[in-house]
């Protein structure tokens, strides 16, 4: 690993104050600890036909993906009120590509349990993940709302608060590319590369913003295309508003394990708070940091780097 990094550009973030390193790593910028991940992952992760990957960049929805995903394919043995999720952050529910390859191991051993969740642009996955045509579910959500998400987080994780931190800054190097697992824009196009080779029946798209507009439908087809569908039945009592109920931003971020736990408790180095996970969730909070002039420099961004897509981030 240390001679790999030797060899990386790296940028110590301006707005972080230097606290923060990122590493170019095949086309994409991350943290040391989560490049070592994916290369881990790549040379050890042996992917079953049967993995679904919950693929995102950060801030993307990734949280809300996991816990409809979970919930869709636990519900047989659990309702809206003995659901794990009530009493366990959905992050520690579903597997990370970049951190957790034993418990992935040990879910290929004792369970059926299909998910598994990354970051990692399409070109980073494992070859496994190709070669075994795993089904894969990518959210995406609008840019501007992903550079505020980001920041906000970002800050926290950096332990600065925003008079320290300026926005510019972030929004600065954020549009240059240098983000976790940015370029942003670059991150999404593999995965959309990826569906028009593999087709639609491989990789299902969906949005942050549509999710939020037509929850339930959105679910329906999620749950179809990971191979759960719902019956007429569930469709009649209920089961589809009960999970759309129970992963709601309102329910998740009222529970006392999102609201005082931390995820990853037992590694104190890398333990993040859950309440940072569960921010606003709302469409449009960019509005309070862009001044008209980013509006416009990252708009005709998106206009030039999607021009050949009918993928829509302004
Ligand atoms: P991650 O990639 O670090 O896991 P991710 O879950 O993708 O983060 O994104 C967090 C965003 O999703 C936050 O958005 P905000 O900063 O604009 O508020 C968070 O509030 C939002 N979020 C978390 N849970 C839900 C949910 N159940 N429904 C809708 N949005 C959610």
């Amino acid at each position: 690993m240390e001679d790999i990094f030797k060899t990386l550009p790296q940028h110590t973030c301006s707005w972080s104050k230097d606290r923060m390193t990122l590493f170019k790593y095949q086309e994409f910028w991350n943290l040391q600890e989560l490049i070592e991940g994916a290369i881990l992952a790549q040379q050890t992760f042996k992917a079953q036909p049967s993995d679904v990957l919950l693929c995102s960049c950060p801030k993307t929805g990734t949280t809300w993906l996991k816990a409809l995903s979970f919930a869709i394919i636990t519900r047989q043995k659990f309702n809206e009120f003995t659901s794990p999720l009530l009493t366990t952050m959905p992050h520690d529910c579903v597997p990370f590509l970049e951190k957790d390859l034993e418990k992935i191991k040990e879910n290929h051993k004792n369970s059926c349990f299909p998910l598994v969740a990354t970051h990692l642009p399409y070109t980073l996955l494992p070859e496994s993940v190709i070669t075994e045509n795993c089904k894969i579910v990518y959210v995406y959500r609008n840019v501007k709302d992903v550079v505020v998400s980001n920041y906000n987080f970002m800050i926290e994780l950096v332990k600065l608060r925003v008079e320290d931190a300026p926005f510019e800054e972030f929004f600065d190097e954020f549009y240059q590319g240098v983000s976790c697992y940015g370029p942003y824009w670059d991150h999404i196009l593999t995965y959309w590369k990826a569906s028009k080779e593999r087709g639609p029946s491989r990789i299902l798209f969906l949005k942050y913003e549509d999710m939020k507009r037509d929850t339930t439908s959105e679910v329906k087809k999620l749950a179809e295309f990971i191979g759960y569908p719902f019956s007429v039945e569930e469709e009649k009592t209920g089961v589809i508003e009960n999970i759309v109920k129970m992963c709601s931003f309102d329910n998740l971020s009222n529970l006392e394990v999102n609201k005082n736990g931390k995820h990853r408790s037992d590694d104190p180095t890398i333990s993040i708070e859950n309440r940072l996970y569960f921010r606003k969730a709302e469409d449009g909070d960019w509005k309070n940091y862009f001044t008209d002039e980013m509006k416009d420099k990252i708009d005709k961004l998106m206009d030039q780097k999607l021009i050949e897509t009918d993928l829509v981030l302004k």
